[in-house]
């Protein structure tokens, strides 16, 4: 059975939500970073991980897109579009942006608050942050123009990872999403099964 290091309020959240999408029977060990449990595995104390037999995977993206990989029932369901189509092209370019360009600014905006140590802190980075993240909003509506989801009719991993940044704007950084096509598609994505057992386990 797979096991996951790192606790809901942290990226693991995508971890999990990747495995309730998939159906699949996991173990999770509700560790903080730099918890002996995680420092075990993963020197840089950094969550979470994924424990597969012997093997360990750092990176929730790489960790879920693994997941989906193995375990993807349909031709273009179930998280991914198959490797060397130009839909999974599309949607690894999704991926980037989600990382580079969402989750970016808000981690940046995370360690200027938390992370670092004060004399590291810059007053300056959280407004910078903001701008970027709000750039990255307004590319993500234009983009997403009227389709469902980024690829279009397929939920898959970017819609995860971005909805996963969403909630960490709005409810953890106070960043408000602005209404319209964008917000309308993390609500959507939100009435997921998968999403409201995975923001259950958030909560116990
Ligand atoms: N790219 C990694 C980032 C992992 C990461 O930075 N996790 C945070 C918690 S969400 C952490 O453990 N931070 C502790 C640290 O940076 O030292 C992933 O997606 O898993």
């Amino acid at each position: 059975m797979y096991k996951i290091i790192g606790s809901p309020l942290t990226r693991g959240f995508r971890v999990i939500w990747c495995m309730e999408e998939l159906g699949l029977e996991y173990e999770l060990i509700s560790a903080k970073p730099h918890s002996p449990e995680i420092l075990e595995l993963n020197l840089s104390g950094k969550v979470p991980a994924l424990v597969v037999g012997d093997d360990v995977i750092f990176d929730s993206t790489a960790i879920c897109q693994f997941l989906a990989d193995k375990h993807a029932k349909g031709e273009q369901g179930d998280l991914t579009h198959k490797a060397g189509t130009i839909a999974r092209a599309h949607q690894d370019s999704w991926t980037q942006f989600a990382l580079d360009e969402v989750d970016g600014p808000l981690w940046t905006a995370a360690k200027h608050t938390f992370s670092y140590p004060e004399e590291l802190r810059c007053k300056d980075a959280k407004p910078a942050a903001k701008f970027e993240f709000d750039r990255a909003i307004k590319s993500l509506e234009t983009r997403l123009g009227e389709k469902p989801f980024v690829t279009g009719d397929t939920f898959t991993l970017p819609d995860l990872i971005l909805c996963h940044c969403a909630n960490w704007a709005e409810f953890g950084t106070k960043w408000p999403i602005p209404d319209g096509n964008a917000k309308d598609y993390f609500n959507r994505i939100r009435q997921r099964p998968a999403y409201k057992k995975t923001m259950q386990k958030r909560k116990s």
